[in-house]
């Protein structure tokens, strides 16, 4: 999954680069700038005191020392105030920058912390939102695995509003896995209920009609008997018109998984890799059922994860950035590889 949010000290991550939150004199200081040097040891600020600073908005790069990481970004991210001081698009460019030059020094794996949402005031879920926005643009032209590190879980908050709407739609929606109500309700309204219903059809007129109905369903079921998982997924890629890099940049899924579904006609993938898919499609709640179904899964509403899901794909909301920051949110785990 190229973007992937993790809770973790960024000092821990093994990955080619780590960005430091630094400040204009790279100089070090507190916070994860702190940490970071003290992680690192001495030389990293023996090699900072060479690079004559860094302006707000650009980044610099050093080497990680005594960290996992083989290098350290240090990047400078704005002071906010109100927001009405150019601080997004400072904090847009501390991403972009700190990109390119992982790109420059081929980094394949990169973890940022949250730019300026520490001693610099960036309200969390708004540096958060930049993070993803500009990582996010970047990665659909680039191949990179980018880790955003959260430290404290209160760092992750998404509106109070989406979270309360998730809530509630929980509570509704969370029972035991015995009882469906929304299947109970869908099998109310197959086409047989108005039928029966209708007045003036004649019992024989019923039975042929419901002998009719039998044959098509039975029809389209052995149409799609043989069809697997990763051919569904083909024929819905181009029944969108989309092409491959489309579908699995969109849903975050790496590419060599990607191909690996490809190439192996009986391929089956977990189940968050297959709702992502889903998602990515834009598929219908019945479509993602069927989808899921040719992988061996199903939504339960005996599981927070699976009523998240059915209420973004229910509100038509396909982003999956926002839905991995809502299943963040709840604890769950994330969609992608
Ligand atoms: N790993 C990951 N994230 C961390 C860690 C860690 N070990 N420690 C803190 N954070 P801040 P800023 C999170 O204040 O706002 C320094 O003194 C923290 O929870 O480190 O850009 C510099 O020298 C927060 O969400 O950076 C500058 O003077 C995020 O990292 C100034 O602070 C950034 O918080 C920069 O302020």
């Amino acid at each position: 999954m190229p973007l992937e949010i993790v809770r973790n000290d960024i000092t821990k991550m093994t990955v080619d680069a780590i960005v430091n939150a630094a400040n204009e004199s790279l100089l070090g200081g507190g916070g994860v700038d702190g940490a970071i040097h003290y992680a690192a040891g001495p030389e990293l600020l023996a090699e900072c005191k060479t690079l004559d600073g860094c302006k707000t908005g650009k980044a610099k790069i050093t080497g990680g020392y005594n960290l996992p990481a083989k290098y350290v970004i240090h990047t400078v991210g704005p002071v906010y105030e109100d927001g009405k001081h150019g601080e997004k698009s400072l904090l847009e460019s501390c991403y972009r920058e700190s990109l390119a030059l992982a790109k420059k020094h081929n980094c394949e794996t990169v973890a940022f912390p949250l730019i300026s949402s520490g001693v610099y005031g960036y309200p969390k879920d708004q540096a958060l939102k930049v993070a993803i926005d500009v990582i996010s643009v970047f990665l659909l032209e680039n191949d990179m695995m980018v880790y955003i590190v959260i430290f404290d879980k209160a760092a992750y908050k998404i509106s109070e509003k989406l979270f309360s709407d998730i809530t509630e739609y929980i509570d509704d929606n969370y029972v035991d896995e015995h009882t469906d109500y929304r299947r109970e309700s869908m099998r109310m309204n197959t086409p047989m209920a108005p039928m029966q219903a209708s007045v003036g059809l004649f019992e024989s007129d019923l039975c042929e009609c419901k002998a009719m109905m039998a044959e098509e369903d039975l029809d389209a079921k052995l149409k799609h008997i043989d069809e697997s998982f990763s051919q569904m997924l083909l024929r819905k890629i181009d029944e969108k018109g989309m092409t491959d890099a489309e579908c699995y940049k969109k849903d975050n899924i790496d590419r060599k998984l990607f191909s690996k579904i490809r190439s192996d006609v009986h391929y089956k993938p977990s189940k968050p890799t297959a709702i992502a898919f889903a998602i990515s499609l834009e598929l219908s709640l019945d479509e993602t059922e069927d989808m899921l179904k040719k992988a061996g899964f199903a939504l339960s509403h005996s599981n927070k994860f699976d009523i998240i899901i059915e209420y973004f794909i229910s509100k038509g909301n396909y982003n999956i950035f926002e839905i991995n920051e809502a299943l963040f949110a709840f604890d769950q785990s994330l969609l992608g590889a």
